[in-house]
């Protein structure tokens, strides 16, 4: 730009100042203190924001371009949110049904980012949360076709995989190799773990079963977008064909396919390192036992798919007799040597939850009562079940069964009341604590909530409410899911909206490798941050990015690639987004 140029065009600013131009201005930029769903609400939804403020008394809604006011109302009393310290007020504009684009202006505080009033609000992030598991893919290019501006050249093939010392056996020397292509890249990095990739594809296959008229129409535009089968199921079969490659002759199940140390920030067809196939486990292999059971009931109606569901069946079960003669193969990746392994290690000690999971799962699919008996879940039911997450996956078993209730209403085996009112019992703790909060949410129910991956714990305390709403109709659950919905799109502590891609303020340098090492502006979208995680573990160089602003569990974020311990990206935190968000859609 001339200098002639930019005096005048400064001088207009200067003019503008005192116009209605400038106030719109000001909503680009939102006002950090109000704490808002970018995305936005569905029209007889409950409508509320969050403003930092003891003071401030009234607030109203406006269109988006700030020239009608269409609500106005008061604050609610002031209160302190514990896991950030902050006073605030909330706004309830829950009345507002009109669809359309506004803002919220509070005076001497300002106005919010945009958000919108619409049925089907949150389709587009929902299917974009879905689709980020395409540009996950490894093994294959993503053509401009699918994959718009975030194109890129295949990477690590996978066929030549060598075989770890710690996972030989007689036909697969150490040193050998298999062939073990597919499946999605875990996270920001490029490892493909069994264990990570067990709760996220329970989870995926889970909204399936829950919601098959909804996602059979779901249209992904993916290589395999014009075949018979939904693009949902393609997109989930693309990793379950690569977890089918990870079981051993005997049945056990290698805990990963991995570099032996994380790769550099590079696009994944520079990433080149060998790739190796690490120990047999008895975690990884029971998960692998329950997916590929769930699995295999539901592509049992797939003509198209000849043979794949009773393949499946008959892994499931072989991995199952497998952790039952091993149900100790801990990993333990220190012990791990020639060459040393220092990737991502998803350990756990604990295998109860698992084989809980897995031999529900096949008791569901196959009516074997055996593994009902296995799997024992009704004399522990007050004290072993919890929110899941990557080593804690037994309450998985019970939404299945309640999925499937029908089948156990005079059942002599199922106690499925007992399931039930275990579950509305979760669900009615995680209601009551939403009404008592500050932000009026469940997440923050518990400090500890906030852990690497918190966002994945809200996303996850959804599910739990919306199986919960599935089994009573009874709307204060859907209403307290959606709640951690609005949690994770703006209305929380940071301000910002965790998914990229969806928000005027939301996260654009996530740890992950393919958007670090692209030279697009726009991170990939669809993908879910992992979100505060006051451990802050990062390395040297990132750990004094956190400043004043961060210092409290839910503001222990920064927007930065550095960051793998608050702004990763991983499989198993994006699937149960994809679950809220999308069985939101489809209940609304
Ligand atoms: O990129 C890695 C990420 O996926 C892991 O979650 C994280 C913790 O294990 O480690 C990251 O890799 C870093 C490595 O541990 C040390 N060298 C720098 C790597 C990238 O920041
Ligand atoms: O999600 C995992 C978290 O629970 C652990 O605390 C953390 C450190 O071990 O690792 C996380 O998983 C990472 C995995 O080890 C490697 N790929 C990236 C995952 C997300 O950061």
């Amino acid at each position: 730009m001339k200098s002639s140029t930019i005096f005048l065009f400064s001088f207009l600013c200067f003019v503008l100042n005192f116009s209605a131009f400038a106030q719109v201005n000001k909503s680009d930029s939102g006002s950090d203190k109000i704490r808002i769903n970018q995305i936005g609400f569905y029209p007889e939804a409950s409508k509320k924001a969050i403003i930092v403020t003891s003071e401030a008394t009234d607030f109203s809604i406006l269109t988006a371009d700030q020239k009608t006011e269409v609500f106005s109302g008061k604050l609610s009393e002031p209160k302190e949110w514990p896991h950030s310290k902050e006073t605030v007020k909330q706004a309830d504009f829950s009345s507002v049904e009109n669809s359309g684009k506004y803002v919220l202006h509070v005076s001497g505080i300002g106005t919010s980012h945009p958000f919108e009033i619409a049925k089907n609000v949150h389709y587009e992030p929902a299917k974009a949360s879905m689709k980020a598991f395409y540009y996950q893919r490894a093994s294959t290019d993503l053509p401009e076709e699918y994959a718009g501006k975030w194109a890129r050249e295949a990477g690590h093939p996978d066929d030549k995989v060598k075989i770890h010392n710690s996972a030989a056996s007689q036909n697969r020397p150490a040193g050998s190799t298999i062939s073990s292509p597919g499946g999605w890249y875990d996270a920001g990095d490029y490892g493909k773990y069994i264990v990570n990739s067990g709760i996220t594809m329970g989870t995926l296959l889970s909204l399936y079963e829950d919601f098959p008229n909804y996602l059979d129409t779901l249209n992904l535009n993916i290589p395999e977008s014009q075949n018979n089968i939904p693009d949902f199921l393609d997109e989930t079969l693309y990793n379950l064909r690569w977890m089918m490659t990870m079981q051993d002759e005997d049945g056990g199940v290698y805990h990963k396919l991995t570099s032996a140390n994380f790769h550099g920030a590079v696009a994944p067809k520079d990433a080149t390192l060998q790739r190796w196939v690490v120990q047999k486990g008895t975690a990884a292999t029971l998960d692998f036992a329950a997916v590929t059971a769930q699995a295999s009931r539901i592509f049992q109606n797939y003509n198209e798919l000849p043979g794949l569901s009773d393949s499946l069946l008959v892994m499931s079960e072989k991995a199952y007799t497998w952790a039952k003669e091993n149900p100790q193969a801990i990993y333990r990746q220190e012990e791990l040597k020639n060459p040393k392994i220092s990737t991502g290690a998803y350990g756990d000690q604990n295998f109860k939850d698992e084989l809980q999971w897995a031999a529900t799962e096949l008791f569901i699919t196959t009516g074997n009562e055996n593994y009902y008996k296995d799997a024992n879940l009704e004399s522990s039911l007050e004290t072993d079940f919890g929110i899941p997450a990557w080593p804690n996956v037994n309450t998985l078993a019970l939404y299945s069964l309640v999925r499937h209730r029908d089948k156990y209403t005079n059942s002599e085996v199922v106690d499925i009341d007992a399931i039930i009112n275990q579950i509305t019992k979760m669900g009615d703790a995680l209601v009551s604590s939403s009404k008592t909060s500050a932000y009026a949410i469940p997440m923050g129910t518990r400090e500890s909530d906030f852990v690497w991956g918190s966002n994945s714990t809200a996303a996850n305390q959804g599910i739990l409410l919306l199986n919960a709403f599935q089994i009573t109709d009874d709307e204060k659950y859907l209403n307290a899911a959606n709640a951690n919905l609005d949690y994770l799109l703006g209305r929380n502590a940071t301000g910002y909206s965790f998914l990229t891609g969806f928000g005027e303020k939301a996260t654009r340098d996530p740890h992950h490798r393919p958007s670090e090492s692209d030279d697009i502006e726009d991170p990939v979208p669809g993908l879910l941050a992992a979100g505060p995680n006051p451990g802050q573990q990062d390395k040297e160089g990132c750990k004094n990015k956190y400043t004043d602003t961060h210092k409290y569990p839910a503001t222990s974020y920064i927007d930065d690639r550095c960051s793998y311990a608050s702004n990763e990206i991983a499989i198993n935190w994006n699937a149960p987004f994809v679950y809220l968000a999308n069985a939101i859609e489809a209940i609304r």
